[in-house]
């Protein structure tokens, strides 16, 4: 695919973005559009941000679990970047700044060292992670009913709009992440749970994915950034008055309303 081509579709999705518009999927125009392709126009995309102004807070694994992969019905992991202008500070979401925005919940990793794959392990990962904090993702397809194939989403910067940060931050070995719990309710009734298990066997694992798959990019994690792990959980789609909240097994809650 040319350049000129790429740009055109990364302008699509950053313009669906920005007038919180969903719009047709990529692929029903370009059906041959590859992994390696979609990359290309996440590339543009991030590249557009961040000539705006805005700052990486961190990359994002996506599609990392069973029940993300069956409710999307994508079944390879993916990554995208998370920006500065996404991260909310609560107590607060507003529906307007998001399309169709759903929640889940996630572990995040902050890194004391920088990672450079290939063959990077979930155990040098352990070892080079300065401490773990929960996360709960806003989630917004660009695209209409939220529903994409894998480059389409790859495309669309892995559907990255939001994030919320807990305050709890610990030590990867204070905690056994494998068997971390976590529950996802809204209105205080539970609508979803699982285990850091769930997320490619160990959340750290999917770091070390994530540190093999951007080494292919000739790019490495770096100490400080802010890694989402991918849902643990399904997503839930948010609707005005949900009090969405999450608790982590030694990592505490994180707490939100959704306001109009
Ligand atoms: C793609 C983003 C997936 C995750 O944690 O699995 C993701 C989507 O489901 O829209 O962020
Ligand atoms: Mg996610």
């Amino acid at each position: 695919m040319d350049r000129d081509e790429i740009r055109k579709l990364g302008l699509y999705l950053l313009d669906a973005q920005e007038n919180r518009r969903e719009v047709p999927k990529i692929t029903n125009d370009y059906p041959d559009l590859t992994v390696g392709d979609a990359y290309e126009v996440q590339e543009q995309i991030v590249h557009r941000k961040l000539e705006q102004g805005l700052r990486i807070v961190g990359p994002k694994m996506g599609l990392t679990s069973q029940a993300k992969m069956k409710q999307m019905g994508v079944n390879d992991p993916i990554y995208g970047y998370i920006f500065d202008n996404m991260v909310e500070s609560g107590p607060d979401i507003s529906l307007s700044r998001y399309i169709h925005p759903k929640v889940e919940a996630e572990i995040a990793f902050v890194l004391g060292e920088d990672i450079q794959g290939p063959g990077i392990t979930a155990a040098q990962v352990l070892s080079a992670t300065r401490y773990v904090l929960p996360a709960l993702e806003i989630i917004d397809s660009r695209y209409e009913n939220f529903q994409f194939t894998l480059p389409d989403v790859i495309a669309d910067n892995a559907s990255s709009s939001g994030v919320v940060f807990g305050s709890v931050i610990k030590r990867p070995d204070e905690l056994e992440l494998d068997l971390l719990g976590v529950t996802l309710s809204i209105n205080g009734v539970i609508k979803d749970l699982g285990a850091g298990a769930a997320v490619v066997g160990h959340p750290a694992a999917s770091v070390a994915m994530l540190a093999n798959m951007l080494a292919r990019k000739g790019l490495k994690l770096r100490a400080g950034e802010v890694i989402l792990t991918g849902g643990i959980t399904g997503a839930l789609l948010l609707s005005e008055g949900d009090v969405v909240t999450a608790r982590f097994d030694g990592l505490g809650s994180i707490e939100f309303t959704v306001k109009a």
